[in-house]
């Protein structure tokens, strides 16, 4: 039977976050990992966010993708509550070009880490759910490795056109 449980969250703060965050979920398709995505905001939803973080590994999640914008306190508080991993992704809102969230998911206090993607870095987001999937999947190691495959032939071929 095909596996069809999410196991990667891919959770925001608001739906203002989702043309930034898509590209973390365009990833999982092209790897045919199952997700979620949902929103959950720390200050707007808390006790929301506590019972998505609370529940998250029962209900087979073993990835949480995290982006938020701001006052970006969603990943950090997340990860502080699951022993997940958390790969938070700092959103660019209209004022401080994304600064703001990037200092405030990037600089957690020891004990609690999130892997601070770059500003607005959802599609690193995505691959480094797969390579932390991949630690314990060979398929999805081989596939991971195709893919860099790919890029290098990418290059290979700007390259080879810029040339001519
Ligand atoms: C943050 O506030 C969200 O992650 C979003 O980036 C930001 C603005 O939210 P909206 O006012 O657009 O809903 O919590």
């Amino acid at each position: 039977m095909t596996e069809t449980r999410p196991i990667v969250g891919v959770i925001m703060g608001s739906d203002s976050d989702w043309p930034t965050m898509q590209p973390a979920a365009d990833v999982l398709d092209e790897f045919g990992i199952p997700y979620e995505v949902r929103v959950v905001s720390a200050h707007r939803t808390p006790q929301g966010m506590l019972s998505y973080a609370d529940t998250a590994d029962d209900r087979g999640l073993r990835v949480i993708i995290a982006g938020a914008g701001g006052a970006a306190h969603l990943p950090g508080m997340v990860a502080s509550m699951t022993t997940l991993p958390v790969i938070g992704v700092p959103v660019a809102l209209k004022y401080l070009d994304g600064m703001d969230s990037l200092m405030s998911i990037v600089q957690m206090p020891a004990g609690i880490p999130v892997a601070t993607m770059a500003i607005g870095g959802a599609k690193n987001a995505g691959l480094l759910a797969l390579r932390i999937l991949g630690a314990a999947d060979d398929k999805l190691r081989a596939a991971l490795r195709d893919y860099q495959v790919g890029l290098e032939r990418m290059v290979a071929e700007k390259d080879a056109h810029l040339r001519n």
